[in-house]
């Protein structure tokens, strides 16, 4: 296990943060101004959630209206409010006109997206922030809304690192199209290929991908993770004494970010989805260092009854907000879940969110990070795993 000194110095840093639960003191928070539809592109296939109407009616496009946009802001302030009201500091992203179309020389997308998610563009690994490299063309340019505030803790947080990973082309040739045509039985059948809509020439990864265990990544293939993009992460992070696993979930046939699908809430407590459970033999690592899994119960909503423009699944329920290892914020009408987490001893925050669900999340999705009160630490003792490259000058990187 790496050795840390100068704790108390890593306390007074601005950008620090190592895992998914320890004390938030700063985070910042996603705006829902001037939000548009994502488009239709080779990364991604909007569709209406009622089945019904998707007969007779396409994916809206253009910019989300007004009203829209207003509610989901009034939810998002509502959480500024609530970590505040918990002494956290909250950071917002820049507005942004996502109206604007992308041409590159090897692609072009009708219009961006919006600065609601912040989880998945922008991480903090310790001190470190990275920006992902994105796998959808209409957020190509999303780090841009963050910008400023990277900036500001650049400036003001000498040992901050700031990277930005490779950008991919982004070209047709980086996706598999004919994903999308797939039928169920395909799907279900070529479950243990982990192959979707990108294909595995380039590095691709979102954000939301990565899980924060302390010294222990866990990264998920997805629709927007690739293994090269694993593979980046792995060399990017290993030499600097963390340890990167790749992690899959084979029956959800359309994965795409882990936080809906597999929640660290405190040092060894993993809240998962009953209907997308870990791939036979990556549970053995979380049971030999005693990882209890708690089983999310069903959310409140079915799959239907999602918002009609929401891309995401019915387990948004469990996409939770750790403000501490005993205090998660949840989404106010998940009381199946409130009361599950209550029975394991954690305090609950209730706040409606649901209104913020058509702009790509919840609770975890909508926000970014930056310092959470506490140091690298190994959660995984038993681990025998050799970092790549890992020396004992590398290690010490942490306290740069
Ligand atoms: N952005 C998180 C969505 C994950 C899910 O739909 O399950």
């Amino acid at each position: 296990m790496p050795s840390y000194k100068g704790v108390e110095e890593m306390q007074t840093r601005i950008v620090n943060a190592w895992n998914e639960w320890d004390e938030l003191e700063e985070i910042v928070v996603g705006i829902a101004d001037d939000a548009y539809f994502e488009p239709t592109e080779p990364g991604g296939r909007p569709a209406l959630r009622d089945k019904n109407m998707a007969v007779r009616e396409t994916f809206p496009r253009g910019l989300k209206k007004q009203e829209v946009t207003e509610k989901a802001n009034e939810e998002l302030n509502g959480l500024v409010a609530l970590l505040e009201s918990h002494c956290v500091t909250v950071r917002r992203p820049e507005k942004h006109n996502f109206g604007v179309s992308v041409k590159t020389p090897l692609f072009e997308v009708e219009n961006q997206y919006c600065a609601v998610c912040p989880r998945d563009v922008m991480i903090t690994f310790g001190n470190e922030i990275l920006e992902a490299t994105m796998s959808r063309r209409a957020r190509f340019f999303e780090y841009l809304p963050y910008r400023k505030l990277v900036y500001e803790y650049w400036h003001n947080d000498p040992h901050m690192i700031w990277n930005a990973a490779p950008k991919p082309t982004m070209q047709d040739a980086m996706y598999r199209e004919e994903f999308w045509e797939w039928p169920l039985e395909e799907r279900f059948k070529r479950m243990h290929d982990f192959e979707f809509c990108l294909t595995q020439d380039e590095v691709i990864f979102d954000a939301a991908d990565c899980s924060r265990f302390g010294c222990d990544i866990f990264v998920q293939e997805s629709m927007t993770t690739n293994r090269p993009g694993i593979r980046w992460l792995k060399r990017h992070l290993e030499p600097r004494g963390f340890r990167v696993h790749d992690v899959h979930f084979p029956l959800d046939l359309f994965p795409s970010h882990i936080d809906c699908t597999f929640v660290p809430l405190a040092p060894g407590v993993v809240l998962t989805n009953p209907e997308r459970p870990i791939k036979e033999g990556e549970e053995k690592l979380f049971m030999d260092n005693d990882w209890q899994f708690i089983e999310a119960p069903h959310p409140t909503s079915s799959n239907d009854e999602m918002p009609m423009f929401c891309q995401s699944s019915k387990w948004l329920a469990m996409n939770v907000l750790s403000i501490s290892p005993k205090k998660v914020i949840c989404e106010a009408q998940e009381h199946p879940l409130h009361e599950l987490l209550d029975k394991h001893g954690f305090e609950v925050y209730p706040i409606p969110f649901r209104n913020v669900f058509e702009f790509g999340g919840s609770l975890h999705c909508a926000t970014w990070d930056i310092r959470r009160r506490g140091t690298c630490e190994d959660y995984f003792p038993k681990l025998n795993y050799t970092p790549l490259a890992a020396t004992t000058n590398d290690v010490s990187c942490f306290i740069m």
